[in-house]
C-alpha cells in the first residue's frame, strides 16, 4: 500500500499551484464582485493543459486521470471556487460525457478540441422540474431523416455562457422514462434555435456562468448522438460519479484555503492578552477541521484510485460528494466563527469562501439523493 503521488501529479500539483497563487488568487475578489471569469483566465487554463487533464493521451489528453482532475481542482479552489467549477462543467461533466458515452468514432471527433479547449463543452441534465429526479425531464429529440429535432428548456447550466457545445440529455421514448427513454446529444452553440437565457444571481461562486438553455427546433445530426439511443441516463449517472468525486476535491481546497486562513488568523489575533490560538475553544474548532481535511483528502484520492484502476466507485463517489460537502461547510463555519467580526465582512476572503461552499450541498445531486445512491448501493452489493 502507498500514499503518495506519482511524480507527474506532483508536478502538475505545483504547476497548478503557481497558476493559482499568479493569476487567480489576485482576481478573485473581483471575479465575484463582477459575476465574471476573464476569459484570458481560460484561455491560460488551456494553455496549461488543465482542460484535457483527465482526457486520455490517445485523443489529446494529458492522461493524468481522475486523480489528475482532483490536483486541479484541489490547487484551483484554493484560490477561486468560481473558476474551478467552471472548468469542472466542462473537464470533468461536459467532455467526461464523451468519454463515457460516447462512440470511438465520437471520441476521436470531439475529444481532442476538448482537451486543447479549441471547444468548451457543458452538460445540460437538469430542468425547471427535474432536478433530483432527471428522469422527469421533458426536454424531447425526435428523429426526423438523419437528423434529431431537439425542443426544451435546461436550467443551472455551469458555463452554458462560455460553451461552444453542450451535451444535452432529451427524452427519446417517453414510454420507457428513464431507463431507455433518454439519449444524449452533442449540440453546437451556433446550431439554429439555441438560446442562452440570463444569468442566474446566486449566493456564492458568483463568477461561474449558470444558465438558461433553451432549445427550440433544434435540429441535430445523428452524428452528433451521444451513444446508442436510449443510453443517455446510464451515460448521465456515469458521469456525474466522476463530477462527484471532482466536487469533492473542490470541495477539499476551498477547506484547506479556510482552514489555512483560520489558523494563520488564530495565531496572530490577540484577545485577553495573548493570541486566540492559546485558547483550548478555538483550538478544538482547528482540530476538527483539520480531521475533517484529512478524511476528506482519504476519501477522495481513494475513490480516484478506485476510478482510475478500473474498478466500481459509484457509492464511493457519492460518499465523497456527501461527506465533503457537508465538511466543507462545517470548515468554513468555523472559519467565521474563529475570525469573529472579520470572518463576516466581504472585506476578507472568509465571507466569500463561507457563500461559496453551501451549495455544494445542492448541485451535482443534492446529499439527499448520495445517501439513496449509497443506500441503494449497500443494499444491492452488500458491504
Ligand atoms: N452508472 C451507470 N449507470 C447507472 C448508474 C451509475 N452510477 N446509476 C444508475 N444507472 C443506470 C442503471 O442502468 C439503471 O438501470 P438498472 O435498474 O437496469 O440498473 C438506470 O440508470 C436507472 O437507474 P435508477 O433506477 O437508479 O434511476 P432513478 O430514476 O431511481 O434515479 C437517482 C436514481 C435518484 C440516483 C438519480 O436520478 C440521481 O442521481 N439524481 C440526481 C441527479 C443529479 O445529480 N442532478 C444534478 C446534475 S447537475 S450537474
Amino acid at each position: 500500500m502507498e500514499f503518495t503521488f506519482s511524480e507527474e501529479h506532483a508536478m502538475l500539483r505545483e504547476a497548478v499551484r503557481d497558476f493559482t497563487d499568479g493569476v487567480i488568487r489576485p482576481i478573485a475578489d473581483e471575479i465575484d464582485k463582477k459575476h465574471a471569469i476573464p476569459r484570458e483566465v481560460i484561455d491560460q487554463m488551456a494553455e496549461l493543459g488543465l482542460l484535457g487533464v483527465a482526457i486520455p493521451e490517445e485523443y489529446g489528453g494529458a492522461g493524468m486521470g481522475e486523480t489528475g482532475l482532483c490536483v486541479v481542482m484541489e490547487e484551483l479552489t484554493q484560490g477561486d471556487f468560481a473558476v474551478a467549477v467552471t472548468l469542472g462543467a466542462h473537464a470533468s461533466i461536459g467532455a467526461m460525457s464523451v468519454l463515457v458515452g460516447g462512440t470511438e468514432e465520437q471520441k476521436q471527433r470531439f475529444l481532442p478540441d476538448f482537451a486543447t479547449g479549441a471547444k468548451f463543452a457543458c452538460f445540460a441534465l437538469s430542468e425547471a422540474g427535474a432536478g433530483s429526479d432527471p428522469g422527469a425531464m421533458t426536454t424531447t429529440a425526435v428523429r426526423d431523416g438523419d437528423d434529431w429535432i431537439l425542443n426544451g428548456e435546461k436550467v443551472w447550466i455551469t458555463a452554458g455562457d462560455i460553451a461552444d457545445i453542450a451535451v444535452v440529455y432529451a427524452i427519446t421514448d417517453k414510454e420507457k422514462g428513464a431507463n431507455g427513454g433518454v439519449t444524449s446529444f452533442l449540440v453546437p452553440r451556433e446550431a439554429e434555435g439555441y438560446s442562452i437565457g440570463r444569468n442566474e444571481d446566486k449566493m456564492g461562486q458568483r463568477g461561474s456562468g449558470t444558465v438558461t438553455l433553451a432549445f427550440d427546433n433544434v435540429r441535430v445530426s445523428d452524428a452528433n448522438r451521444l451513444g446508442e439511443v436510449g443510453y443517455g441516463f446510464r451515460t448521465a449517472m456515469g458521469v456525474l460519479d466522476r463530477g462527484r468525486l471532482a466536487l469533492g476535491a473542490n470541495c477539499l481546497g476551498a477547506a484547506r484555503e479556510a482552514h489555512k486562513l483560520s489558523v494563520e488568523y488564530a495565531k496572530q489575533r490577540e484577545a485577553f492578552g495573548k493570541p486566540i490560538a492559546a485558547y483550548q475553544a478555538m483550538q478544538w474548532m482547528l482540530a476538527d477541521s483539520a480531521m475533517d481535511i484529512f478524511a476528506m483528502e482519504s476519501m477522495i484520492y481513494r475513490t480516484a484510485w478506485l476510478c482510475d484502476t478500473g474498478q466500481p466507485f459509484g457509492r464511493e463517489a457519492a460518499m465523497v460528494k456527501l461527506h465533503a460537502s457537508e465538511a466543507l461547510c462545517q470548515v468554513a463555519d468555523r472559519a467565521v466563527q474563529i475570525h469573529g467580526g472579520m470572518g463576516y465582512s466581504a472585506e476578507y476572503k472568509i465571507e466569500r469562501l463561507y457563500r461559496d461552499a453551501r451549495v455544494t450541498r445542492i448541485y451535482e445531486g443534492t446529499n439527499e439523493i448520495q445517501r439513496i445512491v449509497v443506500a441503494r448501493d449497500v443494499l444491492k452489493r452488500g458491504y
